[in-house]
């Protein structure tokens, strides 16, 4: 998030040219885009190699095309997502910790997740909360919340008998994976000072290991989180974010000084951290290797982390989203070491080479050629990011020709997550959003801490139209939201999600399904991997899909989104192709798999070096 309090109100006097705010907002917004569009005309070096990098790139990555394959053509759709927190008994909310002193702890969290924890098939649910602070300390301590999925549309509120208890210590996101590869899926929770790991027992409840596995990250400020097996040892290494070194107990003031005003201060009044990456060690216990890895980098001020393979050599990559700073893209050298290209990627910046306020970052195959393109939000008044992946661990940034720069200039965004809402073959997008500062109306008359959602439908050919217009207005009211989780809840094929919003209450969106009659018939196969020789997680596994004349790509990730957790199995949408030609696996492990002639419409369990295990996914009881 760039830009608030010291430096506000000189940004604000050359964004708005002291007229009135509406106006002027159009005026900034049009000057911004139309200026971005000229530098993308000014540089056609650029251009041309970007182009010339994807032409000749594309039939040998995919045999594949750009282009919308004909069986999806015809399924110009939109889905439902309907609020159902209350209907379905969740009533997590978010306690901001909010004080006077306006601690920049207050309006960052927090993440939230999805954790099949008694592996029954459902997936439950977990909401990140905050903690005490010095000023900021009821006799009870603001506690996460695990919520166990009943399978019949209702969930309940677990936490106490899971043994889940913290200590007031301040909380931000969560990751999610079976560390230990016993069967039964592990949290971390990142927090500030300090973070935890849960191990989870197999009964229902979870233990504090935090201690004896070294993962505290002690004295950090951590935020995003994820898991995967870096050095392809079969054992799920962690790699956790820090954002600024901001002392609690010794607040700064920022903004004017006028009662009200006060505001959260800039990051650019504290200095960043560096990320740490944790090496398992396979018997409970972890060894942070960030020197040793090449990782040390002080410059961070991170949000967000996705681990996929972005130069697809086989190696599990990193992209780190910061605040004010260059993003971090670093390459695995598949000897336990990484390189850091951040400068030469063209991911780092913004098109006009500035930093960026990175709040999440996503990475998918969102033009079916195996190409993994990123998206990094960004705070109100710059644009959210769309990288496309030129396949050799550079990006080009696609902003304005996807369509992404147009709608979503003036909300602050945090949570964001590429994924085929509408079952069509093609990975939409979704965004949260939410302003920083919660006086942020004293300053920007137009601009508020609550904003809306955006939703935004993949066209095919790399283009996104927005598509928030199609949704109710449960959907559409404003939320200061943080966390987005999302994952198939109901086993219905048709991907929901989970939000976690500052200070306010959570919510659960289900997919209702398309709302036009042809895409609502749109088949759909989810893939859930269990690794043998591999993590058991499968993470860093690559999926190609073939179906008739669509091609698809997935890689199971860490991370993603903004400090949360999402569904671990991997999601096709399918369109009008009933049935998958193949299924190709490589495992992390190098063993590869083809699966041939699978039904759609089903979650399938998919076992390293065995195939598809006759595992059945339940469907939702009717309550
Ligand atoms: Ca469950
Ligand atoms: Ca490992
Ligand atoms: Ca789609
Ligand atoms: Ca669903």
């Amino acid at each position: 998030m760039l830009r608030f309090c010291n430096k506000m109100n000189h940004r604000q006097t050359i964004r708005y040219g002291g007229g009135s705010p509406f106006p002027a907002l159009g005026l900034a917004t049009g000057l911004a885009v139309g200026l971005a569009a000229l530098m993308l005309l000014a540089s056609p070096a650029a251009w041309a190699q970007g182009s010339k990098q994807e032409a000749q790139r594309l039939p040998a990555a995919a045999g594949g095309t750009d282009k919308r394959p004909s069986g999806v053509a015809a399924n110009p759709s939109a889905v439902h997502f309907r609020d159902v927190t209350q209907a379905a008994g969740i009533h997590f909310h978010h306690e901001r910790a909010a004080s006077d002193q306006k601690l920049y702890l207050e309006t960052m969290g927090a993440g939230a997740g999805w954790i099949d924890y008694n592996q029954d098939g459902f997936l439950d649910a977990i909401f990140v909360n905050s903690g005490w602070t010095p000023f900021f300390h009821p006799d009870k301590a603001p506690q996460p919340a695990l919520y166990r999925n009943n399978g019949d549309g209702t969930f309940t509120d677990v936490t106490e008998q899971a043994g889940i208890h913290t200590d007031g210590t301040f909380f931000f996101g969560v990751a999610i994976a079976d560390f230990d590869n016993d069967g039964y899926p592990d949290i971390y929770l990142t927090g500030y000072r300090h973070s935890v790991l849960y191990h989870n027992n197999g009964d229902g409840t979870f233990t504090d290991v935090t201690a004896a596995a070294g993962v505290g990250d002690d004295g950090a400020w951590a935020t995003a989180a994820g898991w995967f097996d870096y050095d392809r040892d079969g054992k799920l290494d962690l790699l956790v974010t820090n954002y600024v070194q901001f002392d609690v107990d010794h607040p700064v003031t920022c903004g004017e000084k006028k009662p009200g005003y006060r505001a959260y201060c800039h990051p650019d009044s504290f200095s960043g951290s560096s990320p740490r990456l944790y090496h398992n060690n396979g018997d409970g216990t972890f060894t942070d290797v960030t020197r040793k890895a090449g990782l040390e980098n002080k410059d961070g001020k991170s949000l967000a982390v996705v681990l996929a393979d972005l130069n697809g050599d086989g190696w599990p990559d990193i992209f780190i989203a910061n605040d004010t700073q260059r993003n971090f893209v670093y390459l695995n050298n598949g000897d336990g070491t990484f390189r850091d290209v951040s400068y030469s990627s063209g991911a780092g910046f913004s098109e006009e080479g500035r930093p960026e306020a990175g709040m999440s970052a996503d990475a998918a195959d969102v033009r079916n050629n195996g190409l993994y393109d990123l998206y990094v939000s960004h705070l109100d008044f710059e644009l959210n990011r769309y990288y496309r992946n030129n396949g050799d661990g550079t990006f080009l940034d696609a902003t304005i020709p996807s369509g992404l720069g147009r709608t979503n200039y003036s909300n602050s965004s945090f949570g964001a997550r590429f994924f085929d809402f509408d079952n069509d073959g093609w990975r939409d997008l979704l965004v949260i959003n939410g302003h920083i500062l919660d006086n942020i109306a004293l300053y920007h008359p137009n601009v508020t801490y609550a904003e809306e959602k955006k939703l935004y439908r993949n066209v095919g050919g790399g283009k996104f139209v927005d598509a928030t217009e199609t949704q109710d207005q449960a959907f559409r009211a404003p939320r200061v939201g943080r966390g987005l989780a999302v994952g198939d809840y109901d086993n219905d094929g048709w991907l929901d999600f989970l939000v976690n919003n500052n200070g306010e209450a959570a919510q659960l969106f289900h997919n209702d399904g398309a709302t036009q009659p042809a895409a609502k018939k749109n088949h759909w196969l989810a893939v859930h991997l269990v690794g043998a020789k591999s993590n058991r997680d499968g993470i860093g596994a690559k999926l190609k899909l073939t179906a008739g004349d669509l091609v698809s790509y997935d890689q199971a990730k860490g991370g993603m989104s903004y400090c949360s957790a999402q569904d671990p199995r991997i999601h096709f949408g399918l369109g009008s192709h009933a049935k998958i030609d193949t299924l190709e696996i490589e495992w992390p492990s190098g063993e590869r798999q083809v699966i041939r002639n699978l039904p759609a419409d089903q979650i399938v369990t998919i076992e390293e070096g065995k195939g598809v295990t006759p595992y059945r996914y339940p469907a939702l009881r009717k309550k």
